[in-house]
């Protein structure tokens, strides 16, 4: 066996999977990263309760009801079984409050500190990804969401459906005779723009900043993809553990989408 080869089943001994919270409401763009950081087409999704028995994987349709156990439930795909997935499914600030609402900010609390207290790095948090989508821009202001960023966890604040900023930029030149590429230019320096002097600011000037940021954008079609968040993610790894573990992930992504490549030119 190669060193290579040897190196990587150490490391999966250690810890054998990526582990990933994602949070952020609904709508946000949150399974459709999961599903690109996992190479997955959507048809390969498992998802099993704190018990380790099936859940039905129709849960993650935007239109279902959420549980309030769900937080719990591991969200994996076939084709990269290097990662695991936890969905926060919609909880945000200011969201139901009601007493036992599934969307009480409690439950993601209670997951955090229970997975913080895991005496295996397996069993811990590994990153958070925390969605803001561009589309409806309302940027993190509450209590719980500025109380979030605590400096646990290694944050990345996910800024999802970039182009729509762009294409509202787009909309808000004059009408003159500038070209399609020079107003393609201006748009998205503009875009950029109000995002530094809004969302990103807003985010950057909590107490607890998160320790990296990406924008990203399109992801909804087929070349849309996350490298952005691949990079961001593995800066804010300490541990080389975690590092990794997440490059074998990663590597495994890779593979997956190489060998779909092939089977559409076959
Ligand atoms: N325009 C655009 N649409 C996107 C992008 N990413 C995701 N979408 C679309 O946004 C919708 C919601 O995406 P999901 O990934 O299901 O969002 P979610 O955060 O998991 O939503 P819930 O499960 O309801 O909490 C889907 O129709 C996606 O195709 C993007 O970058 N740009
Ligand atoms: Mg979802």
């Amino acid at each position: 066996m190669s060193r290579t080869l040897l190196n990587a089943q150490h490391i999966q001994d250690i810890c054998p999977r990526f582990r990933v919270l994602v949070i952020g409401r609904r709508n946000a763009g949150k399974t459709t990263i999961l599903k690109k950081m996992s190479g997955s087409d959507g048809n390969d999704v498992e998802i099993r309760d704190i018990e380790g028995k099936k859940v039905d994987p129709s849960i993650l349709q935007p239109t279902s009801t959420r549980g309030m156990s769900e937080i719990e439930n591991e969200i994996t795909f076939r084709s990269n079984p290097l990662f695991v997935f936890h969905d926060s499914r919609g909880i945000e600030a200011g969201a139901d409050t009601e007493e036992n609402s599934p969307l009480r900010p409690d439950y993601l609390w209670n997951f955090l500190e229970k997975r913080s207290k895991a005496s295996k790095i397996r069993d811990q948090v590994h990153v958070v990804w925390f969605c803001i989508p561009m589309d409806k821009p309302r940027v993190p202001s509450e209590e719980f969401e500025l109380s979030f960023f605590n400096g646990r966890l290694p944050v990345i604040a996910v800024f999802t459906k970039f182009e729509s900023l762009v294409d509202e930029a787009y909309n808000n030149l004059p009408d003159d005779d500038t070209s399609e590429e020079d107003r393609e230019d201006q748009a998205n320096q503009d875009a950029q723009s109000k995002f530094e002097k809004t969302a990103l600011r807003a985010v950057q000037g909590t107490q607890y900043p998160p320790h990296q940021f990406v924008q990203l954008q399109q992801l909804n079609e087929p070349t849309g993809e996350c490298i952005a968040l691949t990079k961001k993610t593995n800066a804010a790894l300490q541990n080389e553990t975690l590092l990794n573990i997440f490059a074998l992930a990663q590597h495994n992504s890779f593979e997956v989408g190489c060998q779909r490549v092939f089977r559409l030119m076959m």
